[in-house]
């Protein structure tokens, strides 16, 4: 146990040392992207390559990023605001307030399938096509970037909130 948490000590290091030029310049989300890309490439290089996703890239938010509360509480499950309405280019933030977990999901049924491919690359943490990971904590949050999708309606929920009303609208303009 020691021996190995030293040699991965170690080899972070080195790593470090070594991407240290590349990895240090856009660092604002470091923590989360590096977690992920720690882990993905093994099992994301053959998923990327496979057809099920669209071959779209994550496209990163270039305009406003509009906060959105998940909220679970005596009075109900949702997220508020509910109703949303945003330029191409802006972002979500979507942040769990009380009564995890949440996530964000789209019915791939109710998305234009023009769109899907790259709406499903601008969520980050993914459970599903289309379908953001579990947040349980309080201050957890999901980003999800509108950049590259065209403007229309596209509705969202909760999954595991769906059934008790947890859903809403993004519009975008
Ligand atoms: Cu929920």
């Amino acid at each position: 146990m020691r021996f190995y948490g030293i040699a991965l000590a170690a080899s972070a290091v080195v790593l470090g040392a070594c991407a240290g030029g590349d990895k240090g310049a856009g660092d604002t989300s470091a923590v989360a992207v590096d977690t992920s890309a720690a882990a993905a490439p093994a099992a994301a290089a053959p998923a990327a390559a496979a057809p099920a996703g669209g071959t779209a890239t994550a496209a990163p938010i270039t305009g406003k990023t509009v906060e959105v509360k998940m909220i679970g509480d005596a009075q109900g499950y949702r997220f508020d605001p509910a109703n949303i309405t945003i330029k191409a280019g802006d972002g979500i933030k979507f942040t769990v307030v009380s009564g995890g977990p949440h996530n964000v999901a789209f019915d791939p049924a109710t998305i234009p399938a023009a769109a899907s491919a790259q709406l499903d690359a601008n969520i980050p943490e993914k459970m599903g096509q289309l379908s953001s990971a579990l947040k349980t904590n309080a201050g957890e949050s999901v980003t999800v970037s509108f950049a590259n999708i065209a403007p229309g309606k596209y509705p969202f929920h909760c999954t595991p909130h769906l059934a008790l009303g947890m859903k809403g609208e993004i519009t975008v303009q």
